[in-house]
């Protein structure tokens, strides 16, 4: 047969990338290899990136099946670290909750939460703290997604103030210019968080880099979900990231979903995320992101590295978003209802509450105890932040506001604007 011939019958058309199953089907995770604790090395800080790329493909773990710590990566936290952690995670899941009945009460426009993805801003939080320079030097600063509220959990904010935030009441220090959990507690080492995905990489390399500038020994730390890795600005700051070498890391959280697209959409299904910092020549770390003391090591490492100045690290951190994206979706239309129940990597919760009762440092009547005082608590800042007012009741924040804390010099048709509303 001839080549125009043979041509001819091939018929063109675009790759379009689909979840292995949809509703009414089976979950179906065949696609994550899982390997054993001990497959992944450990290398020293100041390693030439390449020799951090085996990282890329594996996965960092500490916790095995039976909620055992072992490998190159166990970070050998106290047992008393390691119930902080939880009674962070714990408190982040309870608080997020509380925001989502609140939206259902009408009483805030809009709540999101990281159910299932507890570990990773808890683990991240207290392992770049951990080896902080102290504050003096200049502040580390995130620079979170709405994904991440569990950063200001473990870095000690008020979960009152951060509950008047999502009921844009008269305690809600942004008088609700910002979208109800799009916090801003700069203060906290936490950046105000920007509704425009993956800005947040460009700005905390531009962070890191300024601190690297001025002598200062701090670190910015970028965050994505793994669909916006897909934008521009994430591979605009990998240049910047590998060019400069600055004191950054840059973690992509890869719970699957990007609302209603899968994570092969992103460019996702051929090669893992963590891969893109290979061609760009950064250190690359893939990390078992329900596991809180892999996550823990991972980020002390790229913390670690950092601030001694051998420059950025990619981490991708692999989890499952267990909830909807916000109160705004409903993700029985794109994916198996019970999917997070069968997630190969199990619930960050109860993988750390199961290690400590394995290892003698908690016992299941401890944890009980805690998850109740996590509770009253949280009810208890709600309830504090209820009484300031919510959307449905208030004092409504008054309209001037929306004027305020935007422009140094406001432009005469916003002026104009004002005075129109009477102000
Ligand atoms: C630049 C930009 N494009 C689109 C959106 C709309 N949007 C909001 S959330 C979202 C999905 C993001 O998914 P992912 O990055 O995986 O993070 P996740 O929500 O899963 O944590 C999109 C597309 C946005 N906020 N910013």
């Amino acid at each position: 047969m001839r080549l125009e011939h043979l041509m001819s019958q091939i018929e063109m058309r675009l790759h379009v990338p689909e979840p292995a199953a949809r509703p009414g089907e089976d979950p179906d995770f065949s696609f994550l290899a899982i390997p054993p604790v001990d497959e992944a090395i450990r290398p020293a800080i100041d390693v030439a990136a390449p020799e951090s790329y085996p990282l890329a493909t594996t996965m960092i773990r500490v916790l095995d099946d039976d909620g055992r710590a072992g490998g190159n990566w166990d970070p050998n936290l106290d047992g008393e670290t390691k119930r902080t952690a939880l009674t962070h995670m714990i408190t982040t899941r309870l608080l997020e909750e509380q925001f989502f009945l609140l939206q259902r009460q009408g009483k805030a426009a809009f709540a999101i939460r990281s159910l299932g993805e507890e570990a990773v801003a808890t683990a991240s939080a207290m392992a770049v703290d951990e080896s902080s320079p102290g504050y003096g030097q200049g502040l580390d600063m995130h620079f979170p997604t709405y994904r991440q509220g569990g950063l200001l959990v473990a870095n000690g904010h008020s979960i009152t103030e951060m509950a008047c935030q999502v009921l844009s009441n008269s305690g809600d220090r942004l008088k609700g210019a910002q979208l109800p959990s799009l916090h801003s507690v700069p203060e906290c080492g936490f950046f105000s968080i920007s509704g425009n995905l993956a800005t947040q990489y460009i700005q905390a390399v531009g962070w890191a880099m300024a601190g690297a500038i001025q002598n200062k020994r701090i670190v910015g730390v970028g965050w994505t979900g793994e669909g916006a890795t897909a934008e521009n600005d994430f591979h605009s700051a990998l240049v910047f990231a590998s060019v400069y070498q600055p004191p950054a890391i840059l973690n992509v959280v890869n719970n699957q979903w990007a609302i209603s697209s899968f994570r092969g959409i992103a460019g996702g299904s051929n090669a893992s995320f963590a891969q893109r910092g290979i061609g760009y020549g950064l250190a690359t770390l893939r990390v078992d992101g329900n596991d809180f003391l892999a996550g823990y090591a991972a980020s002390q490492w790229a913390t670690q590295r950092a601030r001694a100045g051998h420059g950025a690290t990619l981490i991708e951190w692999i989890t499952y978003r267990a909830a909807s994206h916000s109160s705004s979706d409903d993700p029985s239309k794109y994916r198996p209802a019970e999917a997070a129940k069968s997630w190969p990597l199990g619930d960050p919760i109860d993988r750390l509450t199961e290690h400590l009762i394995g290892a003698d440092q908690m016992t299941r009547s401890n944890a009980e105890a805690l998850t109740t005082e996590c509770r009253e608590r949280v009810s208890a800042a709600v309830a504090e932040a209820e009484a300031l007012g919510t959307l449905a009741d208030g004092p409504a924040v008054s309209p001037v506001e929306m004027f305020r804390h935007v422009y140094a010099e406001m432009p005469p048709h916003l002026v104009e604007q004002r005075q129109e509303l009477g102000y």
